[in-house]
């Protein structure tokens, strides 16, 4: 075993986006393209003697030789240890929850979440600091910033070790340990919600089913809602994680999780149906015939959180990604606590939470956590849902429309524009950015403006600003509309355009959510020429 040192050259593009450096796998298993990008880390790291790293990842193709790889440079770096999940396999959310409790320095997680896997599919990587959550954009800025100036890393010549057996082993001076993938994890949760509860209602026959999506949270939804919680064998469907997701887009919403949809809409559905994405940090909840909105289900839980043993005393804040709908915002004024308004994406979260400022938060994207650890969490939203089922005795549907009957019903959808070209996406942003000063006070499609900006955020906590983080034209009536471009996706750009209407009459809460939006869909393509710019008539995806 010895250390060696190996010549590289930048490679272009590794700039990280919302979450982490995702890319195609052909990329990223090209020479040196992951080496150069964990080498910059480790350089914006600085000395790592003596420190602990948490290394996991969702499963997908490539995950089992990344880890190989960069447990062979943490060894060079010099990190006394490194904890590994059993088989290479660790939620996002089960990394902060385990650099959390055995105090590491930080993580790396492999992982393109949402997007499609296989060996034509994308990969990524995600580093997540002692606090648990994503580096914020300092860190990742410094880490770019190392892609373009590399000349060099850092590589033990250690043959692979086994990374399937619990136990530890030895790399050059570093230990590394291989660790239960869900202990720590399900630990955490059973502090935070009642299990005797949930098992009392499985055991009167309540019924459930839990989409894993052949990706990473199927083992954790197994160990606990079948182990734990006593549901019968088969609540948990494609819990084996797959690395090309048995082919499917592990992105839980009811277009890519069609199979968990239509099961919900059968005559025998069961009460309660949920999914989660490719690195279990999101979450979709439904009911029978019922499924409910990511900013919906924030609100709900905000309104009801002091039903679960770890939100008994009330919570602290509220905090959202700007163009998550403002149904939490109505929650958080009833409680008498803030609703803060954050640029998209989990990195601007964690200031909040470190503070004491923020205790739930969410995006409308199928994300929600809390201050338990510095992630979304897709399995601890679902346990959430489950454990205010049991203490309320009422079903899904009941509960999301009792809430809307009390703080009012924020209609709510995502149209996405995938796969357009670069230029084009540009050019239609750049437009809109020029109408945005003349638009307040003019009347789109008999909604008044009120006012029509880039959203740019200076947190509250450290003092960092961002700009551009999205174009929105608010309403006089509340209604929004929002325009940004995605920051995850590896083919071209993602136009995603944001829309939320605000009706207080109960008698109009069972309106068709995209017939209830038709003012503003309409609005929002008049003022953008959606069409004219990408040359698509209709949006890829409606969520
Ligand atoms: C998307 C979502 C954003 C989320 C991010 C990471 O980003 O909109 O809300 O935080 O994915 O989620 P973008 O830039 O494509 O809109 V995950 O579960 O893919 O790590
Ligand atoms: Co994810």
């Amino acid at each position: 075993m010895a250390i060696q040192t190996v010549t590289t050259h930048p490679i272009p593009g590794q700039r990280p986006g919302t979450s982490g450096l995702r890319k195609k796998v052909t990329t990223f298993s090209q020479p040196h393209y992951l080496e150069n990008f964990i080498q910059s880390v480790f350089y914006t790291l600085g000395d790592c003697s003596g420190k602990t790293l948490v290394l996991g990842g969702d499963g997908r193709y490539h995950n089992r030789a990344a880890i190989q790889t960069i447990l062979r440079m943490a060894a060079a770096h010099g990190y006394a240890q490194v904890l590994v999940g059993q088989g290479g396999i660790l939620s996002t959310p089960a990394v902060s929850c385990v650099i959390r409790k055995r105090q590491a320095s930080g993580g790396i997680i492999l992982s393109a979440s949402h997007n499609p896997g296989g060996p034509d599919g994308d990969f990524g990587v995600k580093y997540n600091i002692a606090a648990g959550g994503p580096a914020p954009e300092s860190v990742t800025e410094a880490i770019f910033h190392h892609t373009e100036t590399i000349t060099q890393y850092r590589i033990s010549d250690a043959a692979d070790i086994d990374i399937d057996t619990l136990g530890a082993s030895q790399i050059e001076n570093m230990r590394v340990e291989v660790i239960d993938s869900v202990a720590d994890y399900a630990e955490l949760m059973a502090r935070l919600f009642d299990f005797d509860a949930i098992r009392a209602l499985f055991a009167g026959g309540f019924t459930m089913r839990f989409d894993g999506m052949h990706a990473v949270s199927g083992p954790y939804a197994k160990a606990i809602i079948e182990g734990m919680l006593g549901a019968p064998a088969g609540t948990v469907i494609n819990a084996v994680p797959l690395e090309d997701f048995g082919g499917h887009h592990p992105d839980p919403n009811p277009v890519n999780a069609a199979e968990l949809i239509a099961l919900m809409a059968a005559a025998d559905a069961p009460d309660f149906g949920a999914a989660s994405d490719g690195d279990g940090d999101r979450n979709m909840i439904v009911g029978r015939k019922f499924d409910v909105t990511p900013s919906d289900s924030l609100a709900v839980l905000a309104a009801n959180a002091t039903v679960a043993p770890g939100y008994r005393d009330g919570l602290k804040g509220i905090a959202r990604s700007m163009p998550t709908s403002r149904a939490a915002d109505r929650v958080a004024e009833a409680l008498g606590i803030q609703c803060h308004e954050t640029p998209t994406g989990w990195k601007f979260f964690g200031t909040l939470l470190d503070a004491g400022m923020a205790t739930l938060c969410g995006e409308e994207s199928y994300g929600t956590g809390s201050d338990h650890i510095r992630e979304k969490d897709g399995v601890w939203a679902v346990l959430f849902w489950l454990n205010l089922l049991a203490a309320s005795g009422k079903g899904v549907e009941q509960i999301v429309t009792e809430h809307w009957a009390r703080f009012g019903r924020h209609y709510y959808s995502r149209h996405d524009y995938e796969a357009i070209e670069t230029e084009a996406a540009r050019l239609l942003m750049a437009d809109l950015r020029i109408k945005l000063p003349a638009l307040a006070g003019t009347v789109l499609n008999a909604h008044t403006v009120d006012f029509a900006d880039d959203f740019s955020y200076t947190d509250p906590v450290d003092g960092s600003t961002v700009q551009q983080q999205g174009v929105r034209i608010v309403m006089k009536d509340g209604s929004r509309i929002v325009y940004r471009l995605s920051g995850t996706g590896t083919e071209g750009a993602t136009l995603r355009v944001y829309l939320e209407l605000f009706e207080p009459d109960p008698t109009q809460h069972q309106r068709p959510t995209q017939q209830a939006l038709a003012s503003l869909i309409a609005a929002a393509e008049s003022v953008a020429s959606i069409a004219m710019h990408t040359g698509r008539a209709t949006p890829t995806v409606i969520t």
